[in-house]
């Protein structure tokens, strides 16, 4: 069977370019900052939003067109959804893929059966990852959809449950080290609560640190070498989700002495339910050294849920790659579109248009950032409005060699003067460069 042969691979064909199967903006072998583009980028697909979903939501049934699962059922359909899988990534020519346990394949009546039946098409990713190149940016475990997740996985108020989950991520990881994969995630997707008056909540933040300790320590057994990343998230589907944004994951992963063994896997959707902009949680990491991957999508300002559209907002994107550039890129990371097409959006062709868009926002966006850096824009304008820690009093505050004594004797006497932070003239040469002007300077 043949579902996206027809569609030639995707070519990079400029600005001036109307062809929707063309890249404006993406040219993955053109050099930004002496690294190819698809270096900075590491473009991966998401199985479960672009293969998998059937565009059900809580008010209606499936609408998406996808033979693939239509036409078969069972361990069938896991085959030709690998089919159509590996077709569509090298359509796209991206370089990676990333899916849960249950994308894969349907889970049997046991875990044991589970587990034949992940093992079957590992077999078939293996070869056909084998023979096209493309790698697995991470896979991780589903331990949010099953009714047995009801009360959390690695925080659930049944140990049978932990036992459970703990299962799944040793067998995760076995796949993970069986494809090579580049890193391991963990999204805690029932790791929270709905109220205090039933939880535990002291017990649940242990256990999900022993869960931790232990995946790593079977990690190290295995020879498993990919990064472990935390995808926090605030809310939805839990009111309160333990992994709230990067500085609550960062503080219990310090707490559990867990911070060297891991990184971010920072979702821009999450970041705004978190009321926060996408740039400040990956700058947040960065300055922190655990930016580790990115689920690249975007949120509605209008919706207070999680959205996850295909980003198409260049000034989010340019922000972004502002960071990732800075970070010197995010291997083994990448850019994994966490992201799915509108319900109406039916057509297997839109799953082209979609990553294509997405792919060149943030193709457009590396090239912005990398001007603003080049012209040092932003560099200039932060060095100048620090410029007081870099002599006399400022000086001795960031050298450590000042106390309470000698800023009082500092500040009895000082003339104190601001000056402007030029926010709406920064913003208004960040447009120009977004618009392809150069510097204003
Ligand atoms: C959920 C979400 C997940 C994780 C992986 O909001 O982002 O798909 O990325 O479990
Ligand atoms: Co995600």
């Amino acid at each position: 069977m043949s579902y996206f042969t027809n569609v030639n691979p995707i070519q990079y064909e400029g600005i001036e370019s109307n062809n929707p199967l063309a890249f404006k903006f993406y040219n993955p072998e053109e050099k930004i900052a002496g690294k190819p583009m698809k270096e900075w980028l590491r473009f991966s697909v998401a199985y479960w939003h672009t293969l998998t979903m059937d565009g059900s939501d809580p008010f209606g049934n499936p609408t998406m067109n996808r033979p693939w699962n239509e036409q078969y059922t069972g361990m069938d359909a896991a085959k030709a959804r690998a089919e159509a899988g590996f077709e569509l990534f090298e359509t796209l020519g991206v370089p990676f893929f990333a899916f849960h346990d249950v994308d894969i394949a349907p889970e049997g009546s046991h875990l044991r059966e589970t587990n034949k039946n992940i093992d079957e098409i590992v077999a078939i990713f293996r070869e056909q990852m084998k023979s096209s190149g493309i790698g697995l940016l991470w896979n991780t475990a589903n331990m949010f959809g099953h009714p047995r997740f009801m009360h959390g996985a690695a925080t659930s108020s049944n140990a049978d449950v932990y036992a459970y989950a703990a299962a799944k991520v040793k067998k995760g990881l076995e796949v993970a080290k069986e494809l090579g994969s580049k890193n391991y995630v963990f999204w805690g997707g029932r790791e929270g609560y709905e109220t205090l008056l039933n939880t535990d909540m002291a017990l649940e933040l242990d256990n999900l640190a022993r869960f931790y300790h232990m995946a790593l320590d079977y990690a190290k057994e295995i020879g498993f070498e990919g990064q472990f990343l935390i995808e926090p998230k605030p809310k939805e589907p839990m009111k309160h989700q333990y992994d709230y944004d990067v500085a609550s994951a960062y503080a219990f992963l310090q707490k559990y002495d867990l911070a060297d063994h891991f990184k971010i896997n920072i979702e821009a959707n999450h970041a705004t339910l978190a009321g926060h902009t996408f740039e400040h949680e990956l700058h947040y990491a960065r300055v922190n050294h655990i930016l580790g991957s990115v689920d690249a999508n975007q949120g509605d300002m209008l919706l207070g849920w999680d959205t996850d559209e295909f980003p198409t907002d260049i000034y989010m994107a340019t922000l972004a790659m502002y960071e990732v550039l800075q970070n010197g890129g995010l291997a083994p990371g990448g850019l994994n579109f966490d992201a799915k097409v509108r319900r109406t959006s039916f057509e297997p062709i839109d799953l082209l248009y979609a990553h294509v868009v997405g792919m060149d926002t943030f193709a457009h966006g590396l090239r912005v950032a990398q001007q603003l850096i080049d012209d040092r824009v932003l560099e200039s304008a932060v060095k100048e409005r620090y410029h007081s820690y870099t002599g006399g009093i400022g000086l001795d505050i960031v050298n450590g060699k000042t106390d309470f004594h000698k800023l009082e004797a500092h500040a009895l006497d000082a003339n104190i003067i601001n000056k402007s932070g030029h926010q709406e003239r920064l913003r208004g040469v960040l447009n120009q460069y977004i618009h392809g002007g150069k510097s204003l300077r």
